[in-house]
């Protein structure tokens, strides 16, 4: 990320103005590129319109989505691969449209900037009824107070640009959604006062550290079983050069959770696999849960990382350490920042017994052999894909039997793998795959998406085939809602089936296939792969039942409680 206030490069907007030269549209514009945004998706309307064309006129590239919470979906991905996003809504009918994806985002650590227009503050002299307001014209404020962890509305130039930059940092430090509200009439308007911005970063209280870094090291020098538990706020906090630092000067294996699945590569001779509790493979549970020195290391102990609470992890073997909190057995220690913590863990060296990492990989480390003649299943498709994936590809799962059976999939770089595992809202995968088509055009994109989540935002395959991009999208049918059928089977789990390779002919663009068989499905996949002339969508017909072995095992825990 580019240092604020640092000299001007000139592909910044407004290079030649000053701070105080610049307008509160044009200063959001520039923070948002010093911020790393070279990409805003989003639906204009006419209470932005005015920042709309603001940000034409700038470097920033405008990606124009179907919906807005596609949009708010692909600023999430672009977030996770880029570190930051941004979307630009209009009021309400577009905010309100995006709170969905933006609440994903929070719960599941992505900073994504929410901008959005609203009715010129002189406009609202007497309450008028203005069009798509809902209730006043602080409504969407509101909601998105709750959904963001810093919420702006730019209604005074004296304090406009302090309040830009105070949630940007909130972006930044806590890795969550941000909202920015810009009445229309505000977007010109120039402050003109002098103005310095002062970053503050977070510091660690230096007793606390070395007394935590003390007892862990001690700790570790003792036990005989370590193992370092890999969360998600590894990747979004990107430490995982410290991680590995840690890992591989004191020798201790790693385990991912499916949140942070991919921020440590899957091909490092110290990886031992996912940790899911009971849904996951027994050899790696077992591995973890005998554990007697844990470091959980930025993971959020969330249900479906632990396999629905079927994780069986005692405290007093626990060293947890995330950005917001740090506890050694059940002591608390506070002001600890998270990279600090690891940096000075790393830097003592602990020397716990070398213990031995299970074979592995991923569940699929035996070679597949193709069946031309067998049906397809969704386990034989994650061996098949094993095959293909490489440090280039990004894979996406959607909610449902993608997400499951991807546990199974070998990553062989960072960030490869991107699934909403916590808040796990269906339809994010399609609208995702535009934020990393956007935001790493030198990757490939591989989307598993079920029929029923395609079903909800497929839509915005057009604006991946306008863009051209050579994604590969997967639809795993299995005639309905399979996920469910398992925890509570009825009618309602049933869905249309529609003829998902035709939406090459819907959108005027990219090859369809259809297939049944593991025959057919590698042909498939190789054409696919070796095409990149534009997208490409491989239609499965999968036996009805067939499931992934973790949605078994999850549906047994799960069907107890629903
Ligand atoms: C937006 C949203 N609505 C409803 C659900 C509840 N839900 C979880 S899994 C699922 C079925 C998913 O069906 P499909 O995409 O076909 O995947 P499958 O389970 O068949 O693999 C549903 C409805 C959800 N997670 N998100
Ligand atoms: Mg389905």
């Amino acid at each position: 990320m580019t240092q604020l206030n640092s000299p001007l490069s000139s592909t910044f907007y407004q290079p030649h103005k000053t701070i105080d030269q610049l307008s509160i549209g044009e200063f959001l514009i520039r923070r948002l590129q010093e911020h790393g945004i070279r990409d805003v998706f989003g639906i204009p309307g006419d209470y932005v319109l005015g920042f709309y064309s603001m940000l034409e006129h700038s470097p920033i590239n405008l990606v124009g989505c179907c919906r807005e919470d596609n949009a708010g979906f692909a600023a999430d991905a672009y977030a996770r691969v880029n570190g930051m996003g941004a979307v630009c809504v209009t009021y309400c009918v577009g905010g309100l449209s995006v709170a969905n994806s933006i609440a994903g985002a929070y719960a599941e650590k992505s900073p994504v900037v929410l901008i959005t227009g609203a009715p010129g503050l002189r406009e609202r002299t007497n309450n008028p009824l203005l069009h798509h307001k809902v209730r006043d014209f602080r409504t969407q404020l509101e909601v998105f107070e709750k959904l963001c962890v810093a919420a702006t509305e730019l209604v005074d130039p004296l304090t406009a640009f302090r309040e830009i930059d105070r949630v940007l940092e909130a972006a930044t430090h806590y890795k969550r959604p941000v909202y920015i509200e810009i009445p229309r009439d505000m977007v010109k308007v120039v402050p003109g006062a002098p103005y310095e911005y002062r970053r503050t970063e977070p510091v660690s209280d230096p007793e606390a550290l070395a007394e935590a870094v003390a007892e862990a090291t001690r700790w570790l020098n003792n036990c005989q079983k370590p193992v370092i538990l890999a969360g998600v706020e590894i990747h979004r906090f990107g430490l995982q050069d410290e991680l590995l630092n840690l890992a591989e000067g004191s020798r201790i294996p790693i385990a991912g959770t499916i949140l942070g699945k991919s921020a440590v590569r899957e091909t490092h001779p110290l990886y031992v696999g996912l940790y899911e509790g009971a849904m996951g493979r027994e050899e790696v549970t077992q591995f973890v849960e005998e554990s007697d020195c844990l470091l959980l290391l930025g993971a959020f102990l969330t249900d479906i990382d632990m396999g629905i609470y079927t994780a069986n992890l005692d405290v007093a073997k626990c060293i947890y350490a995330t950005s917001e909190e740090l506890r050694i057995r059940h002591h608390y220690f506070h002001n600890v920042v998270l990279a600090d913590f690891i940096r000075a863990l790393a830097a003592q060296h602990p020397t716990p017994p070398e213990r031995p990492v299970p074979a592995h990989n991923g569940g699929n480390g035996a070679k597949y052999t193709l069946r031309p003649q067998a049906p397809m299943t969704v386990t034989r498709l994650i061996s098949r894909l094993n095959e293909a994936l490489d440090e280039k590809t990004i894979v996406i799962s959607d909610v449902g039997d993608a997400l499951f059976a991807a546990t199974e999939l070998t990553t062989h770089a960072r960030t490869e793998f991107i699934g909403p595992a916590y808040y796990t809202s269906m339809g994010f995968a399609i609208p995702a795959s535009l934020g990393t088509g956007v935001g790493r055009p030198d990757m490939r994109t591989v989307v598993l998406v079920g029929d029923g989540a395609f079903q909800m935002t497929s839509n915005e395959l057009s604006t991946i085939v306008r863009h051209k991009f050579d994604h590969i999208v997967i639809v795993l049918d299995n005639r309905g809602y399979g996920t469910e059928r398992f925890l509570h089977p009825g009618d309602f789990n049933e869905i249309h089936p529609w003829n998902y390779t035709k939406v090459t002919e819907l959108f005027g663009g990219g090859t369809g296939y259809e297939v049944r068989t593991e025959g057919e499905f590698d042909d498939a996949l190789r054409k696919a792969w070796a095409d990149n002339s534009g997208m490409s969508l491989i239609h499965v017909h999968l036996p009805i039942g067939d499931c992934s072995p973790a949605l078994t095992r999850l549906a047994e825990k799960l069907s107890k409680k629903v």
